[in-house]
């Protein structure tokens, strides 16, 4: 592995005395720093070299020194006989290939532009098509008719037949409206507009639907890409939308902190609100509330009838703060009620997602009264219902991975026989490659979930290239160069997470009752630990207790370090104190390693371990109480896919620790608004934290100025605001290439369909007769 390499060639300088040019500078160093992975075969040595971001290659080198290349299946093949799991006599494997697909689909060049697809398919796609005039403006004026909202027309009507005569009306149009008041409501001259050919959609006031029909008289003649992007972006196309989240337990109180259950949900519940009221802002400036429509959202979620004090047993569930929008619950089909009555754990439910889409149609359909004008996957599993429910109701469907368990465990893949039992990655990855492939865009929340670094693999470009031994040779699983993937990162729900320096809008209420709960309440149901000296600067950090999540490593670093414990307390919040109350493998080994831990450094005086699950309006508090004692927060994750309580600790004013794989890399920039550590190298972490606390005690401001830095960070660039009006812009622009160039996507489409059906099914059903016994 490339750490091993880096280490092995910096041993071999050391050892042989090799001046400082050789080790930084020579051509092997350069060599030995893209070198991703080696791995010796007999008499052969293979060498993977990741020369530039989402690119690899392979060479093996001859006893002789000489150098040969090696292709993808070569590849493939000595990775499986790596693991002994290479049978050629038993013939040939199935190679799962879709570059054929994107061959004749534009990609960028440039791996900078990478994850700002829609910027370059617009100038792609307007170049082709703006050279063909006579296309072009059909193309356009055959779009424009297409709109309706409940059967109502919009934006044109059949007074306007062909584009000369729309043509000619806008200037009509243009020339009526030249003499009315800027602030005219779009109402006192709808009928006049509606003679001419006009319905609703182009404006609520006179200035603004003269400046949206100036836009496309521009854009007629001569067309540009911006004018066409923002032509596009006002179009009213999206007043429904499906975002769909299978599994977990999905709700707004008591859920948090559940194994399955953090960030998704809350990324959720925030883009859901801030979805509807940016839909409100686009159909009242369009001028559409003349025919009372309304945005409506819907989260599909599964129904948990045995719900555990929660309302996943709910059918619906209104989303608070929302006028239209909610949770709407689907159950699984009652096959072993012993495991379809409770929650499934992510890793177990693919038996379930088809059926489950199938019903959620229906249901979907009733709801909405329609069908909606845009799917939105989540997770692994949400994303496969987005497939199958986009796929029958040919709506948009956009992706969004929140994670892609692939590169959290490390050789997932590789070992994939091994881990079966109790991840079923065989189904995950390919439900993954499925849904990736079939999503018309996909949305990510950092650009190194798409490509990486150039020191590390992108999630997306994991999928690249790889094996299932005795499955199947994905040779080219996603086309990263692809424009479907963009760029556009969460926020932070602003009216809970905020900075700790507004106390007007804090409750003095829930700070003293929280104030006692972190640092000195006795109450063993909920805390393990009491603080010999709960003045100390506390070291804070909140998670599920999964394994990645790493908070058994922070633990540890503590327990090593006796001149952090000399001066700071650590304070844990990680859902549950007792093994007995969890049914999910991870939770419990880490439950019982976090004892260990504590035994073993003796850490009782030092640590807080708060098991319980707060209501979301107190997690914002205890980040700000956290604040005012000058504390810190550390999120120690093995990888964080992005990581939503870095914004929220940064948000409040917290310094934040995080690690430096994943999402934080990107969030943070190291020293200036927070600070990376390597949750592998526990003494490094424990000096970075050191080397803080000792600067802040010598000059208390320090302190403040990472804090204000990080909260200019997270309002700067982590806005719901910014989000979903890309979000919606992306959707339409989206939409609107699909219908114009006519891209042929059936063929991919297809061949998607059969890897569902060929591989995917079956192994759902082998893993349901599984279930049917337990
Ligand atoms: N969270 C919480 N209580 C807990 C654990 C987590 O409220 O006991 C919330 C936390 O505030 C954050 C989310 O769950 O909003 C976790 O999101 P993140 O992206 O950090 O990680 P994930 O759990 O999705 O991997
Ligand atoms: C899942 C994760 O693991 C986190 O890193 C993300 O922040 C969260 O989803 C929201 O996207």
């Amino acid at each position: 592995m490339r750490n091993e390499i880096l280490t092995a060639f910096s041993d071999y300088c050391r050892d042989y005395e090799k001046s400082d040019r050789f080790y930084n500078s020579s051509r092997l160093s350069k060599l030995i720093y893209y070198v991703q992975e080696i791995i010796l075969d007999n008499e052969s040595l293979y060498i993977i070299i990741r020369p530039r971001i989402a690119t690899q290659e392979a060479y093996r080198l001859l006893e002789d020194l000489t150098i040969e290349p090696v292709s993808a299946e070569e590849l493939l093949d000595l990775r499986d006989r790596l693991v002994n799991r290479f049978h050629p006599q038993e013939g040939d494997i199935l190679e799962v290939d879709f570059q054929p697909f994107y061959d004749y689909s534009p990609v960028i060049r440039d791996p900078k532009n990478i994850g700002k697809g829609v910027a370059f398919l617009n100038r792609y796609l307007s170049s082709k098509l703006f050279q063909d005039p006579r296309q072009w403006q059909d193309a356009l004026f055959n779009f424009l008719r297409l709109h309706r909202y409940n059967g109502y027309q919009l934006l044109i009507n059949e007074r306007i037949q062909t584009q000369q005569q729309l043509s000619d009306r806008i200037k009509a149009a243009l020339g009526y409206l030249s003499d009315r008041p800027a602030d005219q409501p779009y109402e006192s001259f709808r009928f006049d507009l509606q003679d001419l050919g006009f319905e609703p959609g182009w404006g609520n006031t006179a200035s603004r639907v003269r400046d949206t029909l100036e836009i496309l008289d521009q854009l007629i003649d001569p067309p540009d890409h911006q004018a066409l992007e923002s032509y596009i972006s006002r179009i009213p196309m999206i007043f429904r939308i499906a975002l769909i989240s299978p599994h977990g337990w999905f709700g707004q109180e008591g859920v948090l902190g559940r194994p399955d259950t953090g960030g998704q949900v809350v990324y959720i519940l925030d883009q859901v609100k801030s979805l509807e009221k940016q839909l409100q802002e686009d159909i009242e400036l369009a001028g559409l509330d003349v025919l009372n429509i309304h945005p409506k959202v819907i989260v599909l979620s599964r129904l948990i009838p045995n719900s555990d004090g929660t309302l996943c047993n709910q059918r619906l569930e209104k989303i608070h703060g929302t006028l239209d929008a909610w949770i709407l619950r689907v159950p699984f089909r009652e096959f072993n009620p012993n495991l379809t009555q409770n929650w499934i754990s992510r890793f177990e439910i693919w038996p379930y997602l088809e059926t489950f889409a199938i019903d959620a149609e229906k249901e979907l359909r009733a709801e909405f009264g329609g069908k909606p004008d845009l799917i939105v996957g989540n997770y692994s599993d949400g994303n496969l219902v987005a497939f199958l429910l986009a796929r029958r109701l040919k709506v948009t469907q956009c992706n969004i991975a929140h994670a892609l368990e692939k590169s959290k465990y490390l050789f997932s893949n590789l070992y994939w026989q091994d881990l079966e039992d109790k991840y079923h990655f065989s189904l995950q990855f390919t439900a993954d490659l499925i849904a990736m492939n079939a999503a018309n865009f996909i949305i990510s929340s950092t650009y190194q979930e798409i490509v990486g670094t150039p020191e590390s693999i992108g999630q997306y470009e994991s999928y690249k290239r790889f094996t299932m031994p005795e499955l199947y040779h994905v040779i080219n699983g996603i086309e990263l160069f692809s424009p479907k993937f963009n760029v556009v990162p969460p926020g932070v729900n602003e009216n809970v997470f905020f900075p700790y320096t507004r106390p007007e809008e804090r409750l003095l209420e829930s700070r003293d009752r929280l104030e006692d709960l972190l640092f000195t309440l006795d109450d063993p149901v909920q805390v393990y630990g009491t603080l010999d000296d709960p003045g100390k600067r506390p070291i804070f950090s909140m998670a599920r207790l999964d394994r990645i999540k790493n908070l058994t490593g922070l633990a540890e670093c503590f327990g090593k370090s006796k001149e952090l414990q000399e001066r700071c307390n650590l304070i844990l919040v990680a859902g549950k104190l007792r093994t007995e109350e969890s049914t999910d493998h991870e939770e419990i080994s880490e439950i019982e390693k976090l004892y260990r831990i504590i035994d073993e450094y003796e850490l009782q005086g030092k640590v807080r371990w708060l098991g319980v699950r707060l209501p979301k309006g107190d997690s914002g508090e205890i980040y700000r109480i956290i604040a005012d004692h000058q504390g810190i927060f550390v999120q120690p994750a093995l990888f964080e896919a992005f990581g939503l309580t870095i914004l929220e600790s940064m948000v409040t004013g917290l310094p934040t620790f995080a690690t430096r794989f994943g999402g934080p890399l990107e969030i943070i920039q190291d020293k200036v608004n927070g600070f990376y550590i390597n949750p592998t190298l526990l003494d490094e972490m424990a000096s970075i934290i050191l080397e803080f606390v000792s600067k802040c005690d010598q000059n208390p401001s320090y302190w403040e100025e990472i804090s204000k830095q990080a909260i200019d960070r997270v309002y700067s660039t982590y806005t719901w605001k910014i989000h979903t009006t890309r979000l919606l812009s992306l959707a339409k622009i989206y939409g609107f290439w699909n219908y114009t160039s006519q891209e042929n996507r059936e063929d991919i489409l297809r061949y998607i369909e059969s890897l569902f059906h060929l591989l995917f099914k079956p192994r759902a059903q082998a893993l349901l007769a599984e279930h049917m016994r337990r």
